[in-house]
């Protein structure tokens, strides 16, 4: 605490009200939001324990919160039980840590704030280019170790002060660059980055700053306000350097007396009965809720809260994926074989998409993101495991599957266009339209519908022209008025108050078209009797729907990060879907009276259909 005078304090005691001014913007930063998820979401979806390799995040409040929801903060990975589910913290890890964790078989991601690890990438470029690193940070912090810890020791040096830079023995010619801490005083640094340039002629540095955007929106907003201010307080961790840059700057900018608090019950409550005008700010690891105690804590001194203006922010992160902490796949296990199927359908797109030059490049891309890399391969795998059933090729059956995912990303594409659900994330991702634009979209998915009947009519996928030409006929009437185009439609433009019997239509147009295609084709690529193909038909078609319900289910109740899209569009956007036609209870019962139908015309095939079974159950139980 600077020492404070109470004559400073009265320069101001003439105001009317004694006010509160609140630094705009304070408080929770996209990284810190994204770590803290990525625990929730784990607990939320692993159950406890999930395991935390040191503070998620510099502040005892959110950690406390955490352990309460059943997180258990280690400081090492080797106080983590083998094989366990553990998440590296947002300050990001050396790579040893990482090492360490793979030795132990932890199922483990790393919740690293994106903008730590944009200096982690720089970091190991300026190395592998030659070049010994300046580093500007606070020796120590868990962000300057896990910084360091991205390349062979000697090959960083940390500084603070440009004083430091006297310890480093390097001559003037040497090639250098330099990276800061991502909360470090953005006004310091350049102190620092200007004596290193004067020191060192051939020096690189970051094309952006490697102070962050909220740490300088912070500092910006509190030296704002401070000089104005008999007090400011600082909401956050005394382990949070951020917290305490947030002190120093406040200080630098004039303020007489700056206290960090971590909780409400520590505010100097004599001192602020004494100050006129007080400023808040909070660090970027401060959780709104202790912000708001605060803030009630002054209210009750009949204070006015002032909102100060300031920077805007919109920045906001992909969620981390919490793929890796799924349970190995068993050998065998439909999760395995699914894996191996992609790796193979995602060849046969690649080498179909091609890679001709005097094709357009961003045609191509577009195509690329759209089908390759991503999707559950539901379709694909129903057409390998109804092929098996009936003795069918694999070979041909990968293409079939290959020319049906096409379909399926064209109609995900379209599907997401503004004009029809407007979505701005698929599979995870940002929809085509998103991430290229609306006219490559459109083009991407025309390009691969066409791809997806060239795949079928090349005698590759069958060697008998009159099996080509029913899989090509099949299709188009799969994807035509009575299938997906037909059943988007009706999903668009539903009766009023339509009936179930109108909902299974459309749905199994829209949905079950494509999926009974899919089982129609591996048929046509075996042996089967009347009957037995009556069988496949009637299992496909209760499948359709039952995978259909169970994304009306997902809409309703389901984890976005998980599924990879907005959810709980169909009640806003109006769309007639199972859980507000029948209820959640309702839909579930109906999922689950269709699976058994599923079984029930599988049940003669025996053990032989075990692959269509497993993609029966999977329908139903599916989180994403
Ligand atoms: C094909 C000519 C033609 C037109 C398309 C836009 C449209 C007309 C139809 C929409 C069809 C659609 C998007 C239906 C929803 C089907 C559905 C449940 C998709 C999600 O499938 P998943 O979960 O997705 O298998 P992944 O990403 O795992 O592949």
């Amino acid at each position: 605490m600077a020492g404070a005078s109470s004559k400073d304090i009265a320069r101001h005691s003439t105001k009317a009200q004694p006010r509160v001014l609140l630094a705009n913007p304070r408080g929770f930063c996209a990284g810190v939001e994204r770590a803290i998820d990525t625990v929730e979401q784990a607990l939320a979806r692993f159950g406890a324990p999930v395991f935390v390799r040191r503070a998620i995040v510099h502040n005892r409040v959110v950690v406390e919160h955490l352990e309460r929801k059943g997180a258990v903060f280690v400081a090492e990975i080797d106080d983590i039980p083998e094989g366990a589910i553990a998440i590296l913290s947002a300050h990001g890890s050396a790579r040893s840590v990482k090492i360490a964790a793979q030795g132990r078989q932890l199922r483990f991601v790393d919740a690293i704030c994106p903008l730590v690890a944009k200096v982690h990438a720089e970091v190991e470029s300026w190395y592998r280019s030659g070049r010994h690193i300046l580093l500007i940070g606070h020796p120590g912090h868990p962000e300057i170790v896990g910084t360091i810890g991205q390349v062979p020791a000697g090959a960083i040096s940390v500084i603070t002060t440009a004083a430091d830079l006297d310890g480093i023995d390097l001559a003037p010619n040497s090639s250098v660059a330099y990276a800061v801490q991502t909360t470090f005083a953005a006004r310091d640094a350049q102190g620092v980055i200007s004596a290193i340039k004067h020191r060192f002629s051939d020096c690189a540095g970051p094309r952006s700053s490697d102070i962050c955007y909220a740490t300088t929106n912070r500092q910006a907003a509190v030296e704002t306000i401070a000089p104005q201010c008999d007090i400011v307080l600082v909401a956050g961790d005394t382990a949070s350097s951020n917290a305490r840059r947030l002190v120093d700057v406040a200080r630098a900018a004039g303020c007489p007396e700056v206290y960090l608090v971590s909780s409400a019950s520590e505010l100097p409550s004599k001192r602020l009965s004494q100050a006129d005008t007080i400023g808040l700010t909070a660090a970027a690891s401060a959780p709104e809720s202790v912000i708001a105690a605060i803030c009630a804590a002054l209210a009750t001194q009949n204070r006015v809260l002032l909102e100060m203006t300031g920077a805007k922010e919109t920045m906001r992160f992909k969620p981390v994926s919490l793929e890796a902490l799924e349970r190995p796949a068993q050998p065998g296990s439909l999760e395995e074989r699914i894996g191996m199927v992609r790796k193979d359908i995602d060849a046969v797109l690649d080498a179909a998409i091609g890679t001709s030059s005097t094709r357009n490049r961003r045609l191509a891309e577009a195509m690329r993101y759209a089908c390759i890399g991503a999707g559950k391969r539901f379709r694909a795998m129903l057409v390998i495991a109804a092929a098996d059933l009936v003795g069918g090729s694999k070979a041909q059956a990968l293409r079939i599957g290959a020319a049906i995912e096409c379909v399926h990303a064209q109609s995900l594409i379209h599907d997401d266009l503004p004009c029809m659900d407007n979505d701005d994330l698929r599979r995870g991702r940002p929809t085509v339209h998103r991430k290229f634009d609306e006219a490559t979209a459109v083009l991407a998915g025309d390009a691969l519908l066409a791809l997806a009947f060239e795949i079928l009519a090349d005698p590759l996928t069958h060697p008998e022209a009159t099996t080509r030409a029913e899989l090509v006929l099949a299709l188009s009437r799969a994807v035509g008025q009575d299938g997906l185009a037909g059943g988007q439609m009706m999903d668009l433009y539903p009766p009023a108050r339509p009936t179930p019997q109108e909902l299974f239509a459309c749905e199994s147009r829209k949905t079950g078209a494509l999926i009974r295609y899919a089982v129609q084709a591996g048929a046509m690529l075996g042996q089967c009797s009347t009957e037995e193909r009556e069988r496949l038909l009637r299992f496909a078609e209760n499948l359709g729907l039952v995978f259909q319900i169970r994304d009306d289910i997902l809409d309703d109740t389901g984890d976005p990060a998980a599924v990879g899209k907005a959810l709980r569009k169909d009640a806003s956007s109006g769309r007639k879907s199972a859980t507000l036609l029948m209820g959640l209870p309702g839909a579930r019962d109906e999922a689950d009276r269709l699976e058994h139908a599923c079984q029930e015309a599988l049940a003669p095939f025996g053990p032989k259909a075990i692959a269509l079974r497993d993609l029966a159950r999977f329908a139903i139980e599916r989180a994403h």
